[in-house]
């Protein structure tokens, strides 16, 4: 199977995960800095990314081994704290600006397109103070910082991510799975959802009015979704499927990517229907204006696309373990005969990628997707078959979407580039093609047998069969 070879390779990390340097060179301390620091057993085994990586020192490694394995684009993300310590204007720090200047020149003098996602869940602990994604001046606040970013790398940089996938930054404030870990029940996951499409799109906007022209960039925010099927063929099965994708995937594509803007019908429906019921005056679900919505609504370059996993859907039963689940009504399991990672919510589902795709091309008037994760977690080691046939089998899908499908999918991320602290589970659950030895002092990077596949995947422009 040959690839176009105008179709884009990527591989990816984000900043709190690969860093380190958590308090060098003026950095403001951050919402992961904070609850690790003050709950030093939130992470398996008292992790924390205080080093990680330590790529604010080998930033030249990182490239050296992108350039090697030959990837045509690095995705990496901005830590908001580096550049403004504080959150907000009141402090610009000098060092963190020439970091990402250092690290994006020497992806251009090495020939690798830079992808920079402006926020990737390491929020400044001086924004969380005041209620972090909770509160609606987030919105004017991430505006500024990604103006900074436009002045300052708009010239160099022409992929821009605003914000990585929603759902999980929700997590953190509806659960304890990442910080600020609030563990909040429901307005407050609607209520940090309505902040992020808004401050996304004011960031696409102002992308628009002052800086398009001449920097000519593209933006979009990294949505993740699973694929969702019935889990047998029946009616109440496929509406079970159908209110599942409203609530995951729609809560945040609809109002960017679909033309009426505005949530999911049925999301309002339901979370109205049960806000009264609950006795409130309003619903759970903040509205928007007529014109947030169409400020809201395409607000995108390209559909920025997470995909990890596969889910069979059908109805619901009570009891629910949270509010949100009782707005979705949906019960999700996974086929026992799919192959399992390490980590217990990931299986091999390659046709996945190219249900999702398909999807996604039907429902919204097939934009160019972008693949911006896609990822295996392993045990350490070096000799990771299974992540090659992860990646193959997603690969070889993604280009039967394209193919056989005509989904117009521009290009695919492997998550990630090297072994990292993968939040909640510390450096025990690996994503890496490249092996990082963290006992080492160094930091000392290894590429796996999956970094060779993806060499010779870009080498030949042909899916190999080691
Ligand atoms: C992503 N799911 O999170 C994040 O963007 C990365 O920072 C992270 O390291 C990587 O995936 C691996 O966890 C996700 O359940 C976590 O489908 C879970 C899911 C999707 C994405």
């Amino acid at each position: 199977m040959s690839i176009p070879s105008d179709f884009i390779f990527a591989c990816s990390t984000a900043s709190y995960q690969i860093e380190g340097a958590w308090n060098i060179d003026g950095k403001g301390e951050n919402i992961w800095d904070r609850l690790t620091h003050i709950n030093p057993n939130f992470v398996s085994n008292n992790d924390n990314g205080d080093i990680a990586c330590n790529s604010y020192y080998l930033y030249k490694e990182d490239v050296k081994l992108i350039k090697n394995i030959g990837f045509d684009m690095y995705r990496f993300s901005i830590s908001w704290a580096r550049i403004l310590p504080n959150g907000d204007l009141t402090n610009i720090n000098d060092a963190g600006i020439r970091y990402y200047h250092n690290l994006i020149d020497e992806l251009l003098e090495n020939g690798i397109k830079p992808m920079v996602t402006m926020y990737h869940w390491d929020l400044p602990q001086k924004l969380q103070d005041i209620g972090g994604w909770m509160n609606s001046l987030i919105v004017d606040y991430i505006e500024d910082y990604a103006d900074l970013l436009f002045k300052l790398y708009g010239d160099k940089v022409k992929w821009w991510i605003t914000i990585n996938e929603p759902a999980n930054i929700i997590a953190g404030y509806s659960s304890e799975k990442y910080a600020p870990a609030l563990n909040l029940d429901s307005p407050a996951n609607y209520i940090v959802g309505h902040n992020i499409l808004k401050g996304h799109a004011k960031i696409f906007r102002l992308y628009e009015t002052k800086y398009r022209l001449k920097q000519q960039g593209n933006i979009s925010i990294s949505i993740n979704a699973s694929c969702l099927l019935p889990k047998t063929v029946s009616k109440e099965n496929e509406e079970a499927t159908n209110q599942g994708w409203e609530f995951t995937l729609g809560w945040f594509s609809h109002p960017i990517f679909s033309k009426g803007g505005d949530y999911p019908e049925i999301m309002k429906k339901i979370i109205d229907e049960n806000s009264k019921q609950e006795g409130r005056k309003r619903s759970r679900l903040p509205t928007f204006t007529k014109e947030e919505i169409q400020f809201i609504q395409g607000s995108f370059d390209f559909f920025a696309l997470n995909h990890y996993i596969t889910r069979l859907c059908s109805p619901g039963h009570p009891p629910f373990s949270s509010t949100y689940l009782k707005d979705i009504n949906v019960n999700f399991e996974i086929d026992p005969t799919w192959p399992n990672s390490k980590a217990p919510w990931l299986q091999i589902v390659p046709f996945g990628l190219k249900e999702l795709l398909r999807f996604i091309k039907y429902k919204y008037n097939n934009p160019p997707v972008f693949i911006t994760e896609n990822g295996y977690c392993e045990s350490k080691g070096l000799n990771d078959i299974d992540r090659i046939t992860y990646h193959r089998e997603y690969i070889k899908e993604m280009l039967v979407a394209k193919e056989k499908f005509e989904c117009n999918v521009i290009g695919y991320t492997a998550w990630s580039l090297m072994d990292n602290f993968e939040w909640k589970d510390g450096f025990e659950f690996q994503f890496g093609i490249v092996f990082v030895d963290f006992n080492d002092p160094n930091r000392k990077r290894t590429p796996k047998k999956s970094a060779d596949f993806f060499k010779q995947l870009l080498k030949t422009r042909n899916i190999p069969d080691i």
